[in-house]
């Protein structure tokens, strides 16, 4: 059975960086397509694969039976754009100012001068792709854009060939898509225009005008009304541009799987962001009422039949033996994050964080410990699940080793080289990794142990229904022994206190873990 796979070739092929040719059959094992399907706050516990018995989630299954399913496998941080800034560029957020949570009106966070994943992989000679929700900022200064004109800088300028996407969040204003940089469907009539600060004249929004929204908010997202949804931010115009909530899955399914068509000869890497599951959740006629948890359920099975789409049209495709696929979450879940959508009335047996402590926001473990599968026909032995502790900021300098690719000079600082734990073959991941929950209060874990490090910020966020793990007494937690952090350990053993919060110290003043 073991013959199958090129578990002999695959390391041979990595140690080639000293030899100058490589062959063809190495160039197909070491430049496989790569696709990434990258969720939007769904947790651990949402999908099937990874034990929930109050959801279905098929499409993610069979990805699972195909690969490497990792149950201890980490976003960088707890909320999306400094998860997603960690993810492209392979540093930690928490290093660079103006990385938090972006207004839809944000300036361009990862800046042209940035060597990105996407910069390595067009270097090695890759078509690349971003299809969905960005959240990293467009264009030069914030508050400062045209909408009406290309948003430069873009995607376009740090790595991306090709970008369809959602400029910031579904409850973020301008709901439009962007297309290489150019909101898209404009009509030069009826310019967009943008605000974070104050309403245009005369413009209805939530607060003011309750009698005509479909969706109320519970908390927040009480500016600019669009499709009956108040959300953050006020805009105006762009009509003929604005995006349905309920196609926003089909439309960005159809565009990746576009783009997957139109690179089908040639090494490409598609970055598939789907705005499922975050709110506001107006999943497609289709799913309505198909999970019994209204539409927050109903988004899981919309996300999970995107993933389905996107293996049907490999497969169809031929290409699903030359396709690594990779699936996971941008940041832990949240049930009530800011819409009345029924998701904590209906949410009944389901724990969307699994058996983990806190969600979304958090620096508990279901603030970052997401969903994650590798699958890549040939190289990973399918049904593979491993518990290695590894981080998505890991990818980058992974695929640099899998492609023996030399990255520049301090390029993705604190990304490390771990192709054997991510293809499954190694149980041993990172040594150290380091998080940080929505107050940037920092944690680190070894994998057994995990330490909090005092920080200033509320304990819970009563309206999302949250533990953030925000302390100023330090917090030690044995992870492997109680994983869902029940009891803090730190009184009790005040060397491993000692030593992690060194380790952490190193890290953050040095760039990586040095041995204790
Ligand atoms: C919060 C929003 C929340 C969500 C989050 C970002 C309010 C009250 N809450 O500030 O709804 O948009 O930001 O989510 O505005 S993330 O997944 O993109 O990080
Ligand atoms: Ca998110």
């Amino acid at each position: 059975m073991k013959k199958e796979y090129y578990y002999g070739i695959l390391p041979l092929a990595l140690t080639s960086c000293l030899v100058s040719q490589t062959s063809a059959q190495e160039r197909q094992i070491n430049r496989p397509n790569v696709v990434f399907i990258y969720a939007d706050d769904i947790g651990y516990g949402d999908l099937s694969c990874n034990g929930a018995k109050t959801i279905h989630t098929p499409n993610v299954e069979r990805l699972a039976k195909m690969g490497v399913r990792f149950t201890n496998a980490h976003s960088a941080a707890a909320t999306s754009t400094p998860s997603r800034y960690a993810m492209l560029t392979g540093e930690y957020a928490w290093r660079k100012e103006g990385t938090g949570i972006a207004d839809g009106d944000a300036a361009s966070i990862i800046r042209p001068e940035r060597y990105t994943m996407a910069d390595m992989f067009k270097e090695a000679g890759y078509s690349t792709g971003v299809v969905g929700k960005w959240h990293l900022g467009l264009g030069d200064k914030g508050g400062e854009q045209d909408w009406n004109k290309p948003l430069k800088p873009g995607t376009n300028d740090i790595g991306f060939d090709y970008s369809f996407i959602m400029a910031a969040t579904g409850d973020r204003v301008p709901c439009v898509f962007v297309e290489n940089d150019r909101v898209i469907n404009l009509d030069p009539n009826d310019p967009i225009q943008v605000s974070y600060k104050k309403n245009f004249p005369g413009e209805p929004t939530g607060k003011d005008n309750p009698e005509l929204l479909k969706m109320h908010p519970s908390h927040g997202h009480n500016q600019s009304i669009v499709n009956g949804i108040s959300r953050i931010g006020y805009m105006k115009g762009g009509k003929s541009a604005l995006w349905q909530d309920d196609k926003i899955a089909e439309t960005l399914t159809g565009k990746a799987i576009s783009f997957i068509e139109g690179h089908k000869d040639a090494p490409f890497f598609l970055y598939f962001a789907t705005q499922d599951a975050h709110v506001p959740r107006v999943p497609s006629p289709q799913f309505v009422g198909k999970s019994s948890m209204g539409p927050r359920g109903d988004c899981l099975l919309e996300f999970d039949w995107s993933v389905g789409q996107v293996l049907d049209a490999l497969e169809r495709l031929g290409l699903d033996k030359n396709t690594l696929v990779i699936l996971s979450s941008d940041n832990g879940p949240v049930v009530d994050d800011g819409y009345k959508d029924q998701a904590v009335e209906l949410l009944g047996d389901h724990k969307p964080g699994g058996v983990y402590r806190g969600g979304k926001y958090s620096a508990y473990e279901a603030g970052t410990r997401v969903p994650c599968i590798w699958s890549w026909q040939g190289v990973i032995r399918p049904g593979t699940v491993s518990d290695a502790l590894l981080c998505q900021i890991d990818w980058f300098a992974t695929f640099a080793q899998m492609m023996n690719f030399r990255l520049p000079e301090g390029a993705a600082p604190d990304s490390e080289p771990l192709l054997n734990a991510w293809t499954g073959k190694e149980k041993k991941g990172r040594e150290w990794l380091v998080l940080q929950n929505a107050q940037n209060n920092l944690s680190v874990t070894d994998g057994r142990w995990k330490y909090l490090r005092p920080g200033k910020g509320p304990a819970y966020n009563k309206n999302v229904n949250i533990e953030l793990g925000n302390s100023m007494k330090p917090q030690l937690y044995d992870i492997k022994k109680d994983p869902a952090e029940k009891n803090n350990v730190a009184e009790k053993n005040p060397k491993i206190v000692t030593k992690m919060s060194e380790q952490l110290e190193k890290i953050v003043d040095g760039r990586y873990g040095l041995p204790l």
